[in-house]
């Protein structure tokens, strides 16, 4: 079980180095002194400087194996250059949405003059965690990735921070008891994917007036979204979340018949629908974590005879241009939307990260929502 997040607010030990006002050369200073101070120090950008704690005026004396430990939780600094290399690597290229955010990253490198050293893990974890490693080996400035799996990848975020590399999460976030934002790497960019599985179950229950035997096909087991979208969607049918208690008391009509991974993917998606259609003919809806598992369950239902949009009531995430092709055929009901286009926001991370600038431990995504009210207008500009 994934430990609760410190989303939304800056937790006082993952404080960022204010690296535009700087530090005398020697000065060690703990982020938890920080805070609230007004700072009036020099200059100094480089990464391996070691920041001595100045006690003057607290009264404390610290000893060095604190120092050592304060010194432990900072996110590297980037140094302000002409240009950077970037590394960046991706889960997979095997659906729209991963080729969406690999443009958007590849399109704002390109546009900045970066560049952008790629790797591609074809969803394979121990790919990608190999394939961070060769990005440190290699030196680049700065890591921006999105770790596949929340525990599996925690360590590389690790590594990365021992190398003097600083660290952006996009799309994915890792396991805070591993790896802190704010501390360890400089922010998690992405979507509330908890609210996210919530908005999914609260139109599912309205377009099923609350009766509903539903088919879970979940994203990648271990990987922040597959978990986070499950907790919300569950959260919202049981009567409480977020503290806050559902309408009615929750859905006791509805109920989850069965729930499996099919990793993100369409072929998947299809294959285990397929699976599941024959153990559970009585299925009535299906809540898919991605719209590629959706597509894929909507074929297999097809194939099976039934007619998805009329006796099977099929709802996702992502709102890629093929989620909005099924929605207006009536096939999909509705995708919330998680956008995977984070070139703008993580580079501009990256900018106030230089600049010093306070950075919240969690920058937020907004997401929309389609169904058959607005489908159309945004029908083949999404990806
Ligand atoms: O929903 C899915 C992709 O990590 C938020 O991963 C992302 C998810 C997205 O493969 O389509």
């Amino acid at each position: 079980m994934k430990p609760p997040r410190s989303r939304g607010g800056n937790h006082v030990a993952g404080r960022l180095w204010p690296l535009n006002r700087s530090v005398k050369e020697d000065t060690v200073i703990d982020p938890r002194m920080i805070r609230g101070m007004n700072m009036t120090l020099h200059a100094k950008k480089s990464r391996r400087s070691v920041l001595r704690l100045t006690a003057a005026g607290t009264g404390l004396v610290v000893a060095s194996r604190y120092f050592t430990r304060s010194v432990a939780a900072q996110v590297p600094p980037l140094e302000e250059k002409d240009t950077y290399t970037v590394g960046f690597a991706q889960t997979g290229s095997n659906n729209p949405w991963r080729l969406g955010e690999s443009k958007s990253m590849q399109d704002e490198a390109k546009a900045r003059g970066y560049t952008l050293v790629e790797t591609n893990a074809n969803e394979d974890t121990a790919k990608q965690i190999a394939d961070v490693d060769s990005l440190i080996a290699q030196g680049v400035d700065i890591l921006i990735f999105p770790p596949r799996e929340s525990q599996a990848l925690a360590p590389s975020v690790m590594k990365a921070k021992a190398a003097g590399i600083p660290v952006i999460l996009i799309d994915r976030d890792v396991d805070h008891e591993i790896a802190k934002p704010g501390e360890d790497y400089i922010t998690f960019i992405g979507s509330d994917f908890v609210d996210q599985g919530r908005r999914a179950a609260e139109w599912l229950a309205v377009a099923t007036g609350g009766e509903a035997k539903i088919i879970e096909l979940e994203g990648t087991t271990g990987a922040d979204p597959a978990i986070d979208r499950k907790k919300g969607f569950d959260d919202y049918l049981a009567g409480e979340f977020r503290g806050t208690p559902t309408p009615e008391g929750g859905f006791p009509g509805m109920e989850i018949i069965a729930s499996q991974t099919a990793d993100f993917q369409r072929d998947t998606g299809r294959e285990v629908m397929q699976t599941l259609l024959q153990a559970h003919p009585e299925v009535t809806a299906v809540y898919a974590h991605n719209d590629e598992m959706a597509i894929g369950a909507i074929a297999a239902l097809q194939e099976a005879g039934r007619k998805p949009g009329e006796d099977v009531i099929v709802v996702s995430i992502d709102g890629e241009n093929a989620a909005l092709d099924a929605i207006l055929d009536g096939t999909l009901g509705a995708s919330v939307e998680s956008s995977p286009f984070f070139g703008p926001i993580a580079f501009e991370t990256m900018d106030k990260y230089i600049a010093g600038e306070d950075i919240p431990d969690w920058v937020k995504v907004e997401d929309r929502f389609f169904d058959k009210s607005n489908a159309a207008e945004f029908q083949g500009k999404q990806f």
